[in-house]
């Protein structure tokens, strides 16, 4: 069994003193490292966003972050500009281990569609091409750590365990943004789609 560590979106905005600070994602840090050595392969996704990207409240007249919007795909949050691709704040966490992964998985980057999950889209169609990396490299088992543990962990869980892949997510290494009771819908829907939470 060839087994993958997935980490979330450990970038600088998701940590306290960024655009969209979970709290405590900073503190999972230390333990991602360790982690990261009892594992065949690493996968770091990073939020990768342009300017004037449609998930941001900033493009929407008259919207405040955290407010909802309708978009062709469904329902979308509206969020604080965040993880705008270049800026500091896309940056990994500084003490993120990033010498230890094998591949940088971007998403987010079309300006019309929101990518919560590592595997597809918010349209839940359009991929990122990550099944096709780990279903090449062998890869059948993934453990899932980072932020959030709401939306960009949750949904990359679901879709896994949708795909076929065993899914373990260590809670304990995530924390969440908790947006009107998303944490306990969270838990709920990667439970009933397949997904260990450990
Ligand atoms: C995320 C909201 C917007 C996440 C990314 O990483 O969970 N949340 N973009
Ligand atoms: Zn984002």
């Amino acid at each position: 069994m060839t087994r993958a560590l997935l980490v979330i979106d450990v970038q600088n905005d998701f940590c306290p003193g960024g655009a969209l600070a979970v709290n405590g994602g900073d503190t999972i840090v230390p333990g991602i490292n360790q982690l990261m050595t009892e594992f065949d392969a690493v996968v770091l996704t990073q939020d990768w966003h342009p300017a004037g990207h449609s998930s941001f409240a900033s493009s929407h007249e008259g919207k405040e972050p955290m407010e909802m919007t309708e978009m062709p795909y469904g329902p979308q949050v509206l969020w604080p500009d965040h993880c705008i691709q270049g800026s500091h704040g896309a940056q990994f966490h500084p003490d993120l281990t990033t010498d230890r992964a094998d591949l940088i998985i971007r998403k987010g980057f079309d300006p019309a569609i929101d990518s919560y999950s590592a595997f597809f889209e918010n349209d839940h169609e359009t991929p990122t091409g990550l099944e096709g990396y780990l279903r090449t490299r062998g890869i059948e088992d993934l453990t899932l750590v980072g932020l959030a543990t709401d939306f960009c962990v949750n949904f990359s869980a679901v879709d896994a365990a949708k795909l076929g892949f065993g899914v373990t997510v260590r809670t304990d290494l995530c924390r969440a943004i908790d947006l009107n009771g998303s944490l306990q819908a969270a838990l709920e829907g990667m439970t009933q789609a397949g997904a260990g939470i450990a």
